[in-house]
């Protein structure tokens, strides 16, 4: 069984948000289109809590600033993606009614999550592994926000829990607050065994 998966397409990753990914929204119709194409489809959501300690905010410190937290090397943000905010609904046009299942992440104050499946210490789980389990889900096609960040953790886990990993390349954006981690990203992916594919490669398969 196959699905895809939809990361963190909200509007704070979106330009106009507070932690905007550069052309963040132009991926929205290519996932739209691509949700047609799949029997299971499921997103995450990042949902903070104002108080998470991933925000610059919360210790007096500027943005991108890196800091110990728990003994995790923890770049600090922007605030973003707080619960019940405009900024971490999903994007407007995106189609909601074709997702089966949401998992939220980022939601412990304490620790940031960039992976839809567990936080970055690894020790807590959204429950997307074993609803996929559930689902019988062998391949995963991975699309969002943001290339370097959330969507590589993501499918790093996917990787590491024995399933097939394929990343659509153009259904992601990337933040590169450095120049060259998209590629960076990008490439390690590969490395570890995913897949980069094109949406044309899925959409134009079964035509
Ligand atoms: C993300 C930074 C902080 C992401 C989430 O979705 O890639 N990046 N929180
Ligand atoms: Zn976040």
């Amino acid at each position: 069984m196959k699905a895809l998966i939809i990361v963190d397409l909200q509007n704070d990753f979106c330009p106009g948000g507070a932690l905007p990914v550069k052309e963040g929204n132009e991926i929205v119709k290519t996932i739209n289109d691509l949700m047609n194409d799949f029997d299971l489809v499921v997103a995450t959501q990042d949902w903070h809590p104002k108080d998470h300690l991933s925000f610059a905010s919360n210790h007096g410190k500027n943005v991108g600033e890196i800091i110990q937290l728990d003994g995790l090397s923890q770049i600090l943000w922007p605030d973003h993606c707080v619960q019940n905010t405009t900024g971490a609904e999903f994007v407007q046009n995106l189609q909601i009614d074709k997702i089966c299942k949401v998992f939220q992440k980022g939601t412990d104050k304490n620790i940031d999550s960039y992976s839809g499946f567990f936080d970055n210490r690894h020790f807590n789980t959204t429950g997307l592994d074993s609803y996929l389990k559930e689902k019988n889900v062998d391949e995963l096609f991975i699309t969002g926000l943001a290339t370097d960040y959330c969507v590589k953790f993501t499918a790093l886990d996917a990787i590491g829990l024995g399933l097939k990993a394929n990343l659509i390349i153009d259904a992601c954006k990337g933040v590169e607050l450095n120049v060259g981690d998209i590629d960076k990203a990008v490439q390690e992916m590969r490395s570890k065994g995913i897949n980069i594919i094109s949406s044309d490669d899925v959409l134009y398969k079964t035509r």
